[in-house]
């Protein structure tokens, strides 16, 4: 019978559906082991990016359950956002239908991949089910005092038509979603006060030795944290005070000018009170038509004279003020002492504008000279008063001490990350569980009117935006406080809420009285997390906050949500990643149809280490399927002998013949270096590599007599139980043909037997034009290519053919060796 792949993933799938064969219950005796991937958003179909992480998934899943764990393995969908909108509007269908469909879809074709998941698990966040519990998380928040609403200025995507997180905002100012440029809004919206555990975000970092260390440093530079001092600047004249935050306290005595961001609040007061109006006004009009990318990027530095003066509290000089549009509102104060002399930025700001520029560091020794750039790096104190002469990590230290002293300065440390904007102008997400009441202000939606229901009746507006805010029947209510009349708020929450906790529900999906039960405590924390790094500071921080807040909450009892994490490469063809817009993309249904699931997932993990991007090659594919296809027919031809043969386990010690030796030795040594390449290295395509030597030292060993029947059997058993984790349902069907009853997964991982390992060694002669010249003792069982090569590796024998040519070498494998040379 040919390899009817076919047939055989469909008799599997089955089966094990009947059987229930991948459900798991915390009531059992195994250690727990809880492997979780990203769950997809149901777009619509599976691309390679998530057949590339399930399969990774799935081996890890199955290799962990026969390795004696109580595997928790399951999926479900990030059901919410704005595509299913885009699919409503231009294909007249309803995001809930939309949705709905994608999802039967999708679970078909991971059902067709083979993949172990506990479907009794599969969850839907766009589901009342699910959501109901990202409102109740809400209100809880809001109740800790960590949601909040607040005017602020925030990124607008303008095609999506909502606001965005900064952690949504990419590649220097664009929509994460659609890459449009994002532009600013004052808007008041919902914050989650992520920015209150930024400094345990950053410190248990080091408490995570199983995350690649680029994530942790993607983090690391995201949360941003810097040490510095705030320091007040008295402004005389319109009797204010401006704060700056700065890191470089040191170089206080070099101020020459005070940078204001357009947006900062004290920008009102100078206008009222300026004397060209006119001239401030145009510059932050046209700064505000820029978008927040360019902002931040090193764009010309622009900016404008107030007219006003601030008071440099160490030195008393007065310094002008400006407005420039490098300054960020959103960090610091929106304020910055301007420094030419020692910070670029400012370097080509004061250049630009004829300020002055005082040097205040000089290199030790040495001395500045004409400055062409700013000096940056630490030094002496210079023009410092009773500073000079200190080295800069002296005098940051002492100057500080001087400004707290003095009051005029205080120690701080500053993040760069912000507060999580969870409000979205958009339909398809979880309402958020909030009602205005104008007696009453802020009303939190009571926990047992939840789940506050998204409507599903409605008529998606043309123009894109939410049908939401004109759904007058839902939209007006009735105060939960007084009664009064009342509104709902009509922004949905962010859909990295959803994805912030859903790895919890899994552990009790069915339970309608909490987002989880006790389950959960058996389950968690998530052992191994499998995804796109694209979500270092995404999704990875977002879940990590949610699992701080709810531990504080006493809901859970662990901190970090994600022990080990893999971080898969791409999927690449031609060099580019896998994309509609390439148009170079390879469709799974069609693999899976052509050359089956087993193939699909055994390319994938074969063709390159799993962190790494992998190129895409039908050669490839076909020579994987090529080797399944040659196992095959093995099988099938040995079948009856293999089933025949002594089960029992040969020892080393009893065989004596070479060959035989050699087959034991490589059994055991396959499964020794593929259990440390999956559970150790994390590299799936060396052990696909070394189940093909093994498979090719069966192929070439042809069986006299009982003995070698016996090893054989001992060969494929030992094959098909470790290919299993790869390619399940063809190792399945093998393990089936060679008569057991029980499922392969069933079988425990196979152990090393050390006694076999041991190499024999052998005296190989080397002979040079058929003269004895040297000998060597090398591992018994050497193919003629190895022995060869280790040969002309042997300094010896490199030494007595220098110069001369080798025109041919005979070998007889185990013995010897003969070059045959000229010259
Ligand atoms: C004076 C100074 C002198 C500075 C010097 C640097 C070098 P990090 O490390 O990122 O925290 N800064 C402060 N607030 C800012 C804002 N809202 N927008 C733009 N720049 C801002 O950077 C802190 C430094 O960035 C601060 O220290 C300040 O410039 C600037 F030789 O103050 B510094
Ligand atoms: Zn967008």
């Amino acid at each position: 019978m040919p390899y009817d792949f076919a047939a055989i993933e469909a008799k599997w799938q089955k089966r094990w559906e009947k059987e229930g064969t991948f459900y798991v219950n915390p009531d059992d005796k195994r250690p727990k082991f809880y492997c979780l991937e990203m769950f997809p958003y149901p777009s619509g179909a599976l691309h390679m990016g998530h057949l590339r992480n399930y399969s990774i998934g799935d081996l890890m899943a199955r290799f962990l359950t026969m390795r004696g764990y109580n595997v928790l393995h399951p999926m479900g969908f990030d059901a919410f956002g704005l595509p299913a909108e885009n699919a409503a509007i231009k294909y007249g269908v309803h995001p809930f239908e939309w949705t709905w469909n994608n999802i039967e879809r999708m679970t078909a074709q991971l059902k067709s991949m083979g993949c172990s998941y506990d479907w009794r698990r599969r969850i839907a966040t766009c589901h009342p089910d699910y959501y109901r519990w990202n409102q109740w998380f809400f209100l809880k928040f809001y109740e800790e005092g960590l949601a909040y609403r607040a005017e602020a200025p925030i990124n607008w995507c303008p095609s999506c038509k909502t606001v965005l997180a900064n952690e949504q905002v990419i590649e220097g100012g664009h929509c994460w979603r659609c890459g449009s440029e994002v532009t600013k809004k004052k808007l008041k919206q919902w914050f989650l006060s992520i920015t209150k555990y930024a400094q345990e975000l950053l410190d248990s970092l080091e408490d995570l030795p199983g995350w690649p260390e680029k994530v942790k440093i993607m983090q690391r530079n995201w949360i941003g944290r810097s040490e510095g001092v705030k320091l007040k600047f008295d402004v005389p004249e319109l009797e204010e005070t401006l704060e700056t935050f700065t890191t470089r306290i040191d170089t206080i005595f070099g101020v020459t000018y005070i940078a204001l961001s357009p947006e900062h609040p004290l920008v009102p007061k100078i206008l009222s009170s300026c004397a060209d109006r006119k001239k401030l006004e145009s510059f932050i009009e046209a700064f505000a038509a820029t978008n927040a990318g360019s902002r931040i990027q090193d764009t010309e530095k622009e900016g404008v004279f107030t007219g006003f003066y601030a008071v440099n509290p160490a030195n008393g000089k007065a310094v002008p003020i400006w407005l420039a549009n490098y300054v960020l509102m959103e960090y610091g104060t929106g304020a910055v002492m301007g420094v030419p002399a020692h910070d670029q930025r400012d370097f080509e700001f004061a250049k630009k504008y004829d300020i002055d520029i005082i040097p205040v560091v000089k290199p030790e020794g040495g001395e500045l000279g004409e400055l062409v750039r700013a000096f940056e790096e630490d030094g002496v104190a210079c023009n410092s008063g009773q500073f000079d002469g200190l080295p800069t990590s002296e005098a940051l230290k002492a100057m500080a001490d001087w400004a707290e002293r003095e009051g005029f300065g205080r120690r701080e440390v500053q993040y760069r990350l912000r507060d999580w904007l969870v409000s979205r102008q958009r339909y398809w997400g979880t309402p958020i569980p909030i009602v205005y009441c104008d007696r009453c202000g802020i009303v939190p939606v009571p926990e047992e009117d939840l789940p506050v229901i998204l409507p599903t009746d409605v008529r998606m507006p043309k123009g894109g935006s939410s049908p939401l805010p004109t759904l007058e029947e839902w939209v007006n209510t009735t105060c939960p406080k007084c009664g009064g009349p009342a509104k709902r708020e009509t922004d949905t929450l962010d859909t990295f809420f959803c994805s912030s906790w859903y790895f919890l529900r899994f552990c009790s999906p069915w339970c309608d009285k909490a987002p989880f039960d006790d389950e959960v405590h058996y389950w968690t924390p998530v052992d191994q997390y499998i995804g796109g790094i694209e979500h270092a500071c995404l999704h990875l921080i977002y879940s990590r906050f949610f699992t701080k807040v709810l531990a504080d909450m006493g809901m859970i009892r662990f901190r970090e949500p994600f022990v080990n994490l893999l971080t898969q490469g791409m999927v690449i063809k031609d060099g580019a990643k896998m994309s509609k817009s390439k148009g170079n993309v390879v469709d799974p249904d069609d693999i899976i149809k052509r050359y089956g699931a087993d193939t699909a997932r055994l390319f994938i993990l074969f063709a390159s280490p799993p962190d790494k991007d992998l190129e895409w090659s039908d050669q490839g594919v076909e020579g994987v399927y090529r080797f399944l296809s040659r196992v095959w027919r093995y099988m099938e031809d040995k079948i009856e002998d293999l089933k025949k043969a002594d089960p029992a386990r040969l020892s080393m010690e009893s065989l004596r013949e070479g060959k035989k030796r050699n087959l034991k030795r490589r059994i055991h040594r396959t499964i020794e270096l593929v259990t440390r390449d999956i559970e150790v290295e994390r590299q799936f395509n060396t052990a696909v590599a070394r189940f093909m030597e093994l498979f090719n030292e069966m192929y070439s060993c042809e069986p006299k007599d009982g003995a070698d029947w016996s090893l054989l059997r001992e060969a494929a058993e030992v094959l098909v139980v470790c290919l299993s984790p790869f390619v399940p349902h063809f190792c399945e069907e093998l393990w089936e043909r060679l008569g057991h009853d029980s499922m392969v997964l069933k079988q425990p991982w196979p152990e090393v037997d050390a006694s076999a390992l041991v190499e024999d060694k052998v005296t190989i002669v080397v002979q040079i034009n058929g003269k004895v010249r040297e000998r060597m003792t090398l591992p018994a069982g050497l193919s003629e290519d190895e022995l060869v090569k280790r040969v002309f590796e042997d300094g010896k024998v490199r030494k007595r053919i220098e110069g001369l040519q080798v025109l041919k070498t005979i070998v007889v494998p185990d013995k010897l060796v003969n070059l045959v040379v000229k010259g």
